[in-house]
């Protein structure tokens, strides 16, 4: 079975109670139960408000995950350090977004990361973490 690391960036703690709107009802628990029972690889799941721990396991991931799932929340916007280390991890990338970041405001339409990503997704809801994850386990 393929190793992916799911990583998800800042405020995406507080799925199912922030802006329920936008990010809909789901806690990042439910996905996190959701995307194991698909049991389709060996995952690991992690969330930091912090970009220094997000390039940290980036980093960690090198020679020990196949592929990586990001949902870099508003660090997608800003953050070439997360761009680098993804640039520096070997195997594919998905990035997901739980919106549509296009029909949004203009500061979410550019995200730094979809330069280094194989594919994007967006504005799915969370059905985007396990498209993600069933496109990169039948890649791997
Ligand atoms: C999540 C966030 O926290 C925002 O900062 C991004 C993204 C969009 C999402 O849709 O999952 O702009």
């Amino acid at each position: 079975m393929a190793k992916i690391l799911i990583l998800n960036g800042p405020n995406l703690n507080l799925l199912g109670q922030r802006e329920p709107h936008i990010y809909g009802a789901d806690t990042l628990a439910d996905v996190e139960a959701q995307a194991r029972a698909l049991d389709l690889a060996d995952l690991t799941f992690q969330q930091s408000n912090h970009e220094g721990q997000l390039v940290d396991w980036i980093q960690a991931a090198r020679g020990t995950q196949d592929g990586i799932i990001i949902n870099p929340g508003a660090y997608s916007h800003t953050s070439v350090a997360i761009l680098d280390a993804l640039s520096a991890f070997e195997g594919p990338v998905v990035e997901v977004h739980i919106s549509n970041i296009h029909k949004r405001e203009a500061f979410r339409h550019h995200s730094y990361v979809s330069g280094r990503a194989e594919a994007v997704i967006a504005g799915l809801g969370i059905e985007g973490y396990f498209a993600a994850l069933r496109w990169l386990a039948a890649r791997l």
